[in-house]
């Protein structure tokens, strides 16, 4: 063979850029592997730029155009010799999908296996209905994963023993009554009873016929960028009016005093439940919707502006309880936003105590009255003498005194409307 004729030959010419990029991927390599024998470098700032993902995709696809240029160049020195097709691409695609199939299938075992379980890290269910939800989840996750692997094991399985031969011809089948209905009946059927199971976990949830001798606590949370307001109704149990229209720099939620039933409220920082006692939370918001999520109750709600939404539950697990179970002292549950509200979304969380029912009445005296003596100007209501000094001088949390003296009077102002 001339040197010419070596030169023209397009296979050549693809060998030749095919080896040149392999050539020059090992002499990177070993560049790097001498470099690092000589000086460590750290590659720790590099690899999390986006900027070094985003150049190896590129070289990626580069490669992968190389690769294919250079097979279209052997394609086409065959068609132009004569020669018949160098490449089965029937045969090459069935290989593609015949891999995809065990590759996609080890990369739905490695997620369960590794993402599945952050599940478990949910630990069980700390309220009565919880139990409810987890049992709904794993059945739709069984059922939905066996659907998922027969399907594709189906799928790409036919497209690998099917695929075009110059042996068989394709046989013409263009339609069955029978399968359509199989297909038609049978996921109609399987979706029927998941969706009624939902429907009739939904409504156990939050349908209840309340029982009279254990009404449920009320709290109210109002949720706002990037805070949640936390109410508690005083020794009347219910929490009173507001309305957005009263809002003011010392009347944040816009709480009704006219309403006698909002005298006694109390401002809490945290939210602290009575383990095993029912609570109703009533939720709202005041700027955009956010979400009210107690991930450890199975507890999940929007809190919409102009519109108040309720969720009643039971949790069953003190928080020290919690901690022994998990062996974890600093484990707390908490209350999270799930609706990206903003730019300090991810920081909107309070924390939640479950306590035995001595110490929650213990805290609830403990904490600070709504109506300050400032709001009590703007009511026109009568400022009690004995607890003003005290109430207006002390920091809030500390003198739970002056505090719980403020609340009695409430209560007489409350007994005398
Ligand atoms: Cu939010």
């Amino acid at each position: 063979m001339s040197l010419r004729k070596l030169i023209v030959n397009k296979t050549m010419a693809a060998l030749a850029v095919l080896f040149t990029v392999f050539y020059s991927g090992t002499a990177f390599a070993q560049d790097a592997a001498a470099t690092a024998t000589t000086k460590p470098v750290d590659m720790g700032k590099v690899h999390q730029s986006a900027l070094f993902y985003v150049l190896l995709f590129l070289l990626l696809c580069l490669f992968i155009a190389i690769v294919g240029k250079a097979l279209r160049v052997y394609e086409l020195t065959r068609e132009t010799q004569g020669k018949p097709e160098g490449i089965n691409w029937n045969t090459v695609n069935a290989i593609i999908f015949a891999l995809f199939l065990v590759v996609g299938l080890y990369g739905v075992y490695w997620e369960y296996s590794v993402h599945g379980t952050m599940i478990s890290h949910m630990h069980e269910s700390a309220s009565e209905h919880g139990h409810r939800i987890d049992e709904m989840f794993k059945l739709t996750l069984i059922i939905t994963t066996i659907v998922f692997v027969l399907t594709h094991i189906i799928l790409f399985a036919f497209a690998y023993v099917y695929r075009a031969s110059d042996k068989r011809k394709a046989y013409y089948y263009p339609h069955n009554n029978t399968i359509e209905k199989i297909w038609t009946i049978v996921p109609a059927l399987v979706l029927t009873l998941l969706v009624l199971k939902g429907f009739l976990t939904w409504r156990s949830i939050f349908y209840k016929v309340e029982d009279p001798k254990n009404r449920p606590i009320s709290i109210e949370v109002t949720s706002s960028q990037f805070v949640w307001d936390i109410r508690y109704p005083g020794p009347d149990a219910v929490v009173g009016k507001k309305n957005y229209k009263l809002i003011t720099a010392i009347n944040g939620l816009g709480v009704d005093f006219n309403d006698k039933n909002s005298l006694d409220d109390l401002i809490a920082d945290e939210i602290v439940l009575p383990v095993n006692k029912p609570v109703r939370f009533i939720l709202t918001s005041k700027d955009v919707i956010h979400s009210f999520y107690m991930p450890h109750f199975r507890v999940q709600l929007n809190t919409v502006p102009g519109m108040t939404s309720y969720f009643e539950f039971t949790p069953t697990i003190t928080t020290d309880e919690m901690r022994t179970k998990l062996n974890d002292p600093k484990f707390n549950y908490l209350l999270l936003c799930a609706k990206i509200c903003g730019a300090n979304h991810y920081n909107m969380q309070k924390n939640v105590r479950v306590v035995s029912e001595q110490e929650y009445k213990e805290w609830l005296t403990k904490q600070t009255p709504y109506l300050t003596n400032d709001l009590r100007k703007v009511f026109k209501l009568p400022i009690p003498v004995e607890a003003a000094p005290a109430a207006a001088e002390a920091p809030a949390d500390s003198t739970a005194t002056a505090a719980t003296a403020a609340v009695n009077t409430n209560n007489q102002l409350a007994l005398k409307k």
